[in-house]
């Protein structure tokens, strides 16, 4: 496939101002008549080139005259266009159920809907398909009545009429011009949950939520987060929003998790519905979280829109950023802050050490859907992080302002978004800007000495090559530091550290003791800190550090330390004693502090996940990393198993809210389980049975099921089937909870899971054609180290396997799956060599989709 770079950015050649659309709806042959008021720019001399994927142009009209010449070139109509500006009207017709690859119109359990982005409208018709071409739409539809009674699209309705022949018709206009990825269409039998909302200038917006009938009574928490986002948004960004109305249409079909569609969001079911019966206490976080993010997008994505895909952190890095502050506003933002950051280190730090690590703005793609990466969006939210720590954030309010103010209704670029910082909030980002051209996780080595009255820290950086990109140059690192006295157990007030040349000297005078380091407070920069330190030390922060995130960091570390020792053979048992008591100890503080709240109790009280302490090693034995951990587990159970217990008993008796302090019992309440299921099986077994059957929520229901359906014990063997079989028969019908009940047995700590998800994959409720059901069994598979690390290669085999059957179907949730085989690099020789020889197997297969191409080809480099 052709590689497209960055660099070789042109500007359009002819602009597309207008466009009508006509659809006639059908779930087999759908019928399109695109109307293109195309406009030549300046002096530029080319041809009109219109993008196309897998369709034909039924006719082609110039000026409402029939052309004939016109030729295609690939997947692209070319017309030779003399003069300035012309009508171009083109005719196609598609097949919206048979579109298994979810991209471009497609059919979804009987209803027609949309995805565009990145390059989805060129399966609808012919189109300059990039997001610097805005036009403004109008969108007429016609279809039978009974089968679409709902017809929807972007913008604000603005006729509609019956048909003597049972169908009936719609128009939608939406002013805003946009690009050809936001647009939008949805057809259906479905039902709207309506609210309003008016906004601060008095601009009364009708919400509706469309969803299938029976669902309504799901939407109300997707509604609330909804009405909270507008009202956020004007407050904390001064954005309002533009619209008369805003449609969210729920689907369960669907690649991504939703998609900003100009006034008509589409949604994943997953992260619209809900009630405590089925939905758990982090799915209502996850939804509140991707409401948010899609309503932000009006302003970061579609009021000022991308210039190019190399753009995406433009929009996507700026839109998590901000739908992380908001979760950050509605609930802890302690606890918030960890959240992300575990995600960040779970899925964005593996991809920057790996085959496909890429800057935040790529600088070259063979298949742009392959970069809606941890890294475009993740770590891009990070980068624009640092900016508000180096800003503050008044100063760097002004920075959006100004941003928001000069690009308005343009497709703009990451350096538009830099320098409108620097200008708005006085700010020189110069060196800054390494963070959107170098991949690779920065390592901050940090030492600190003390002599007489002075404290001395020495600070110094190095970027890790990475794929195309051997050496590389300082980054801008802003630390926020805090000195502790021992005896006081304070620090005297927090600095920022601004590291920005490879080692760098600070020196801290007036003490009198060492002091013990605090360093990336909050996580302030998205580093590796080495900083050896003495367990004492450790435990001191563990104890003392007023940072939440510090606090947790602290606990990560003491156990990180020990885990990486004790897998690399470097622990003698002495050591090996002491480092256990130490954590031991820790934990038993942390269960008995009654300053801490119980949600983040329940954050500090969680061990460091496998993939994390594999990326401290240089090549990671999953099975002993995993041992290790489980021994660890296995220790803290049986150590505080009276404290464990007193715990599960205290969470069960606090009665079912959405209240911070019931959902910390509920988070805590199933972590108690997890260490005493370590230890004790046969008694986290019967605690695990009588919480499920006590269960009146989700969250205690699949807390308890998950532990039962991890134990392998001989004896609890007919619970665990017993409870499996019980969450089937009672969810039946309700795929997003069957979804949790494949991927509840394909996460499990089971020894048998592999042969589990044998088992699973041709249960009658699988099927490789909607997504969310094929990542429910074998993303929760691929990320199950046990499972997936099979010592005989069973579990590679299994998700090559899968790769492979699913990318004819759908190519891009197939290539999602690559990247697990992809580390193979950072994974033991003989594990190594069989995860190499998957994806070579892969590499053979004839026809494979330039998402998967890519994938594989690069991950074998
Ligand atoms: N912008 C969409 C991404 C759609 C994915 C296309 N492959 C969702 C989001 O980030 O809001
Ligand atoms: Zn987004």
């Amino acid at each position: 496939a052709p590689v497209i770079h960055r660099a070789d950015y042109r500007p359009p050649e002819w602009l597309v101002p207008e466009i009508a659309l006509d659809f006639a709806l059908s779930l087999t042959a759908t019928h399109v008549r695109a109307d293109l008021e195309v406009q030549r720019v300046g002096t530029a001399s080319g041809p009109l080139r219109l993008d196309g994927d897998g369709i034909a142009a039924k006719s082609v009209l110039i000026d409402g005259t029939a052309h004939n010449d016109w030729y295609m070139d690939g997947d692209s109509l070319i017309i030779d266009l003399p003069g300035e500006r012309h009508t171009v009207t083109i005719e196609t017709e598609i097949n919206p159920a048979a579109n298994t690859q979810l991209s471009g119109l497609y059919a979804s359990g009987g209803m027609l809907c949309t995805q565009c982005e990145a390059e989805g409208f060129r399966r609808i018709t012919f189109f300059p398909d990039r997001p610097d071409v805005l036009s403004r739409y109008t969108v007429r539809m016609t279809g039978e009545k009974a089968a679409f009674p709902v017809l929807l699209s972007n913008g604000n309705p603005v006729a509609s009429g019956d048909n003597a022949d049972g169908t009936h018709w719609a128009e939608w206009h939406d002013p805003w011009p946009k690009p050809s990825y936001l647009f939008a269409l949805v057809a259906g039998d479905l039902v709207a949950s309506r609210d309003s909302f008016t906004t601060r200038s008095g601009r009364r917006v009708d919400l509706a939520i469309y969803v299938r009938a029976g669902d309504e009574t799901r939407t109300g928490h997707a509604m609330k987060a909804l009405i909270d986002s507008m009202r956020w948004d004007e407050d904390v960004y001064g954005r309002e929003y533009d619209l008369d109305l805003f449609n969210i249409v729920a689907v369960a079909d669907f690649n991504a998790g939703a998609m900003e569609n100009k006034g008509l969001n589409v949604f994943n079911t997953r992260y619209i519905l809900a009630d405590p019966e089925t939905a758990t206490d982090g799915d209502y976080d996850a939804i509140e979280g991707v409401v948010a993010h899609e309503y932000f997008h009006n302003w970061s994505g579609n009021r000022v829109t991308c210039r190019d895909w190399f753009q995406l952190s433009l929009k996507e890095g700026f839109t998590v950023l901000r739908d992380q502050q908001f979760s950050a506003d509605m609930g802890s933002a302690p606890v918030k802050r960890i959240e992300d950051v575990r995600i960040l280190r779970a899925a964005q730090f593996p991809e920057d050490s790996g085959p496909l690590a890429h800057p935040i703005r790529p600088d070259a793609y063979q298949e742009i859907s392959n970069f809606y990466t941890a890294t475009v969006y993740n770590k891009g939210a990070e980068v624009i992080r640092m900016m508000t720590v180096l800003a503050g954030p008044e100063r760097f309010r002004r920075g959006t302002d100004l941003y928001f103010d000069r690009h308005d209704g343009e497709a703009a670029t990451c350096e538009d978004f830099v320098r409108a910082i620097e200008d708005g909030a006085e700010l020189d980002l110069g060196q800054f800007r390494r963070w959107y051209e170098q991949a690779g996780t920065p390592r901050v080595t940090a030492t600190l000495t003390h002599a007489g009255d002075t404290a001395t820290l020495v600070l110094s950086q190095t970027v890790p090559a990475t794929p195309g990109q051997p050496d590389k140059q300082p980054m801008v690192i802003p630390l926020r530091t805090a000195l502790f006295d021992r005896a006081t157990g304070q620090h005297r007030g927090e600095q920022l550290l601004v590291l920005t040349e490879p080692e760098q000297t600070f020196t801290f005078p007036g003490f009198t003791a060492p002091p013990v380091l605090s360093i990336n407070r909050g996580f302030s920069a998205p580093v590796a800190i080495d900083l050896p330190m003495e367990t004492a030390d450790l435990v001191f922060l563990a104890a003392h550090d007023d940072d939440p995130f510090a606090r947790y960091e602290a606990m990560q570390q003491l156990m990180v330390r020990h885990l990486v020792a004790a897998v690399s053979g470097d622990l003698p048992d002495e050591a090996r004693g002491e480092g256990l008591a130490a954590i031991r100890d820790v934990y038993a503080s942390v269960l008995a502090d009654a300053a801490l709240d119980d949600l983040m109790r329940g954050e500090l009280l969680i061990l460091p996940g496998e993939g994390y302490i594999a990326e401290q090693l240089a090549q990671a034995d999953p099975s002993r990393i995993h041992a290790e951990r489980e021994a660890l587990k296995r220790w803290l159970g049986s150590q505080l198993a009276g404290p464990w217990q007193a715990l599960h008993d205290r969470c069960t008796a606090v009665p079912y809210s959405l209240e911070a302090a019931a959902r910390g019992a509920r988070k805590l309440k199933t972590q108690a389980l997890v260490y005493l299921a370590a230890s004790d099986p046969v008694e986290a077994a019967r605690r695990a049975k009588a919480q499920y059957d006590a269960a009146d929520n989700m969250t205690d229901r699949q807390g308890a099921l998950m532990v039962l359906a991890g134990i392998g014990t001989a004896e609890c063997d007919e619970a665990r089937r017993a409870a499996l079989a019980d969450f089937h028969a009672r969810f039946a019908g309700n795929a997003l909870v069957i979804d949790k009940w494949f991927s509840i047995q394909a996460s499990a700590l089971h020894p048998d899971t592999l042969a589990h998800v044998t088992a699973l994959a041709a249960h009658p409720d699988f099927t490789l054609t909607n997504p969310n059901r094929v990542r429910a069994l074998y993303m929760a598979f691929a990320a199950n180290p046990q499972a997936f690390h099979a010592a005989d290669g069973a579990g590679y085999r299994m998700i090559a396997d899968l790769i492979l059957k699913l990318d004819p179907i759908n190519g891009n949730v197939a290539a999602r799956f690559v990247p697990p085989l992809g580390r193979w690099r950072r994974i033991e020789p003989t594990r190594a060599a069989l995860m190499r020889a998957e994806l070579e197997r892969i590499a053979a297969a004839p026809g494979l989709s330039r998402d998967v191409r890519e994938q594989v080809s690069k991950s074998l480099e």
